[in-house]
């Protein structure tokens, strides 16, 4: 992957291809995809931030908070804001922002491409030795989405453009559509290994699906790369499938912790739930000088 020079390589707007355009949006400036079939999807500038997926035939699968609001340096509630180059709280220094520093910042469309497999933009973020007091490494960082008449996938690539090795944890901490929390279950960790970060961060076993009666944050490690989303509701799953990843996180803040957040809108956490495709906890990524590291991430629906 060649490093970014965002300034250089900037698409411009006007030399989109067919199936891509930019468009302003209430939540910010953002970029549509559509599929060969018809499916859509809108990724905002803000952060290369994920903010709707509608297959064709189907409804809305990701969530938008209806209390979502704008704010510089911040990522919106909702969609799929990229943790990087860390995640939760920092290893070390509890006063740096959570889940990373570039979520909230824009980022440079630096490719875009269409044809009969499917539509994709591809965003860049480069460090380039900014951000220092934050993160004392240099990467670039680039997230392709890329939609299609079978889904829709995330990478997230990773180049070490530093001469240091850099620890890298990270996350795609997408938060989908659901009909209501407490009808929904989440297959393919049973057995799995996890950090319960309620309470102790106490370690346990997954037994069976993962269901919801009260806020859900576990960290799961070991396989994790074939997850669903089971929601009789809407007569679907949602099937997510990873790589370059060993972990992932599934989260419902349910009431008490909605309150907190401020931006969860009415009951809002009753219809959706976060699936992220992760790097995090014990699983670390350590990059060499001039390594890459890609994780992706890809959605399916499927009919119930
Ligand atoms: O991924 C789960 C989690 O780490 C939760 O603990 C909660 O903090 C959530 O992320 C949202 O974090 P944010 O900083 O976006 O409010």
């Amino acid at each position: 992957m060649a490093a970014a020079d965002p300034e250089a390589s900037a698409v411009p707007m006007s030399g989109l291809p067919h199936g891509v355009s930019q468009l302003d949006t209430p939540l910010g400036p953002a970029v549509e995809l559509v599929a060969p079939g018809g499916g859509i999807a809108r990724i905002a500038i803000n952060g290369a931030q994920l903010l709707s997926w509608v297959p064709e035939g189907d409804s809305e699968v990701i969530w938008v908070s209806a209390a979502a609001r704008t704010q510089p340096g911040k990522s919106l509630r909702g969609g799929t804001p990229v943790c990087w180059p860390w995640f939760g709280a920092h290893p070390a220094d509890a006063s740096k922002p959570a889940h990373g520093f570039v979520r909230g910042l824009p980022w440079q469309i630096v490719s875009t491409s269409s044809g009969d497999a499917g539509t994709e933009a591809t965003f860049a973020f480069t460090t380039a030795g900014n951000h220092r007091e934050l993160w004392p490494y240099e990467a670039d960082v680039h997230l392709t989405t890329r939609l299609d008449d079978e889904g829709l996938s995330l990478a997230l690539e990773t180049l070490n453009t530093g001469a240091e090795p850099l620890p890298l944890t990270q996350a795609l901490h997408t938060y989908f559509r659901i009909s209501d929390i407490a009808d929904v279950a989440v297959d393919g960790l049973d057995g799995s290994p996890y950090i319960d970060a309620i309470g102790e961060w106490q370690r346990r076993i997954q037994q069976g699906a993962v269901t919801f009666a009260g806020e859900v944050d576990r960290i799961y490690l070991g396989e994790t790369s074939s997850i669903a989303i089971r929601d009789p509701g809407l007569g679907r799953s949602i099937l997510i499938s990873s790589q370059g990843s060993g972990s992932a996180v599934v989260w419902n803040p349910w009431i008490a912790k909605s309150e907190r957040l401020g931006d969860m809108g009415p009951d809002g956490y009753r219809t959706m739930v976060c699936v992220e495709t992760a790097n995090a906890a014990d699983d670390v990524v350590s990059l060499a000088p001039r390594a890459t590291h890609r994780l992706t991430a890809r959605y399916q629906v499927a009919v119930l």
